[in-house]
């Protein structure tokens, strides 16, 4: 566009910009907007959670296996862990967060026991056998995350735990006993808080 196209449309604004100063502050937030935006998003991965924690959709994630890849913790332990950062155990919404957990515990092993690398996320059936409910009260509607063979209460098992699956996306969850297993754990908390 050449500038003589562009200068009567240029002073028209400042014109009107005379007149209406609303409109300058209008056309000051809107570039504004325009160049602070995508610099908000591209460095919102280190910028917006705190260190340590991951962002995935506006939602800041604490594994434990970094902080420490030692201490390990019974869920109930682990709620309390989430609660003194501000935070509560992971709410696995949709298949995307789902799978954003998987990738991300991948390479956080521990034992040889695959069940011992497993992480507690905000799911239990304490209240009602095998009616199993988010901390958040919604109840699962989606049940085919869990492995073949779970939930299966074995000793009485009613916290979920989330494993990573390279063969099989889906099934990456088990029951496991809320008060004798000791995981690590996940924590999710809103990034806006
Ligand atoms: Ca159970
Ligand atoms: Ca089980």
């Amino acid at each position: 566009m050449s500038w003589s196209k562009m200068t009567p449309r240029f002073l028209t604004v400042l014109l009107e910009a005379k007149v209406m100063p609303s409109r300058v502050r209008f056309w000051l937030d809107a570039i504004f907007l325009r160049f602070s935006g995508p610099s908000t998003i591209t460095s919102g991965s280190c910028g917006g959670c705190l260190p340590g924690w991951a962002l995935f959709n506006s939602s800041c994630y604490f594994f434990s296996y970094i902080e420490s890849s030692t201490v390990k913790k019974n869920w109930h332990q682990s709620r309390e862990d989430c609660g003194s950062r501000g935070s509560d155990l992971v709410v696995i919404d949709d298949q995307e967060e789902q799978k954003f957990i998987s990738s991300n515990i991948q390479n956080m092993k521990t034992s040889g026991q695959w069940w011992e690398n497993g992480f507690w996320i905000g799911i239990t059936d304490i209240e009602t056998e095998n009616r199993w409910v988010w901390i958040n009260n919604v109840t699962e509607v989606e049940q085919r995350y869990w492995m073949d063979g779970e939930p299966n209460n074995h000793g009485k098992e009613d916290c979920g735990v989330a494993v990573s699956s390279i063969f099989n996306p889906w099934k990456t969850r088990f029951d496991g006993h809320c008060n004798r297993h000791n995981l690590h754990w996940i924590c999710e908390t809103p990034l806006t808080s």
